[in-house]
């Protein structure tokens, strides 16, 4: 059992060195929103910045934005390493972002080639309800090959989601939804000069398979930023003074307090469009729950700074669920052993986890195939030992208005950067309290036997 799931820890990692600049893709080939008419007279309705995603362009037909959706298979690529075959819309997952105005009249085709029916769900929408999208409920499902068509008009702003509505726990474990952002009529009273949207997801995408099973609740494999794992998360791009704003979506299955480095963000607004500056909060982390949408705001300091889910096992790669802890545990007499009947095999974890990364960078472990490394990422000091939901926020002095492409890694100014001082443990003299623990782990009291496996 030890031996089978150290396995399920390991990754093939060799694919991912290359990986750390990925670029979005505007899939619709259209201009880079140009950040510098937003706050100025009337509101242009495309202007979100989907990183790793694109919004969908849509057409006018007698005073009417008309938007196609077309739900379908997909295969999709999480990070180099780990390619599946999801489900989506025009091709991704997540599917594109919706953008228009308050006061628009939308009209929405859903073509469904799915091999099942569907529906969508205007998640949060303020529509009449027979066009709400729930399966059933208030319309048929579309059955396969069908289009159905969606006509409201918009009557708010904010940041909002779309979904089935139908067979929800499969076509949602697969991957169908996407951002639906109602921009004000008026101009924001704040100019936003960089709006970006990010929705969080979870997959379980088992070690060695390439379908996600709709089946699992709680242990998922893969934890993604618009259906991307770290590395292949695109940074998030912005110049120093700039005011930035980070519209966050969950339809995963688990809440996920998102943390950002540097800087204290306002939480402004969500769902309910934005909020009264009175209900504004100051935050540096904020919890966006299952079925939430959470828009924080900053000005831009720069550095490279670390945008992530807070749940420590949320930005990690695959790992086996469940194991023995290792740590503090000396295996070395085991790794002899296990070594006769498996040649090669390497105990790990003594002292912590972070080696993982290493070894599966220099191949000592193949990993399953199709499955990333549960560490993964290189900084310019070394591996980051990241993985799923962890992205950068990357401010620099000089980036012109509406470049969103990586500009590598921060140059810190001369005597900025944390620096080694001594390799001498007893250096200085630290005040220590309790009792520190001795070096020799097996000064502890022993476990009695198989007391891990208690459940
Ligand atoms: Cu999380």
């Amino acid at each position: 059992m030890n031996v089978r799931r150290r396995h399920l820890l390991l990754g093939a990692g060799a694919g991912l060195l290359g990986a750390a600049a990925v670029h979005p893709v505007r899939a619709d080939g259209g201009s880079i929103p140009d950040a510098t008419h937003a706050g100025h007279g009337s509101a242009p309705s495309e202007r979100i910045h989907t990183p790793n995603g694109w919004t969908l362009p849509h057409r006018m037909r007698d005073g009417v934005k008309e938007f196609h959706l077309v739900a379908e298979e997909i295969e999709h690529e999480f990070a180099p390493g780990s390619v599946a075959r999801c489900w989506g819309y025009n091709g991704t997952t997540p599917g594109p972002t919706l953008e228009a105005v308050e006061g628009d009249r939308v009209r929405i085709f859903v073509t469904n080639r799915l091999g099942e029916p569907t529906s969508v769900h205007w998640h949060g929408l303020l529509l009449p309800s027979g066009m709400d999208g729930v399966g059933g409920l208030t319309q048929p499902h579309i059955p396969p090959g069908e289009t159905f068509v969606y006509e409201f008009t918009l009557r708010q702003h904010g940041t909002h989601m779309y979904h089935p509505h139908s067979d929800e726990m499969t076509q949602m474990a697969l991957g169908m939804m996407g951002m639906f952002i109602i921009h004000p009529r008026e101009a924001e009273p704040e100019t936003i000069h960089r709006d970006f949207a990010i929705l969080l997801h979870n997959w379980a995408l088992h070690p060695g398979t390439y379908r996600p099973d709709p089946s699992v609740m709680q242990d998922f494999d893969l934890w993604t930023l618009n259906s991307k794992s770290f590395p292949a998360t695109a940074p998030l791009v912005a110049r120093t003074g700039e005011r930035v704003r980070i519209r966050i979506g969950n339809l995963s299955m688990w809440n996920h307090p998102m943390h950002l480095h540097g800087v204290q963000f306002a939480v402004t607004g969500g769902d309910g469009g934005r909020w009264p500056r009175a209900l504004w909060r100051t935050e540096v982390t904020e919890i966006v729950g299952v079925g939430q949408a959470r828009d924080i705001e900053f000005t831009a300091v720069a550095g490279d700074w670390a945008f992530h889910c807070h749940m420590a096992h949320h930005t990690m790669g695959p790992m086996g669920h469940g194991i023995p802890n290792t740590i503090g545990a000396d295996q070395s007499d085991v790794e002899a052993r296990i070594r006769r009947f498996m040649p090669g095999f390497m105990a790990m974890g003594e002292h912590g986890m972070a080696e993982h990364q290493e070894h599966v960078e220099m191949g000592h472990m193949p990993g399953p195939e199709n499955t990333l490394a549960m560490m993964a990422g290189k900084g310019p000091f070394g591996n980051m030992e990241m993985g799923g939901m962890f992205t950068v926020v990357k401010v620099r002095d000089d980036i012109e208005p509406g470049d969103f492409e990586d500009p590598g890694w921060y140059r810190h100014p001369s005597g900025t950067v944390a620096h080694k001082v001594s390799d001498d443990p007893d250096f200085g003299a630290p005040v220590r309290r309790g009792r520190p623990a001795s070096s020799d782990s097996r000064s502890l009291p022993t476990p009695r036997r198989g007391g891990h496996e208690h459940h």
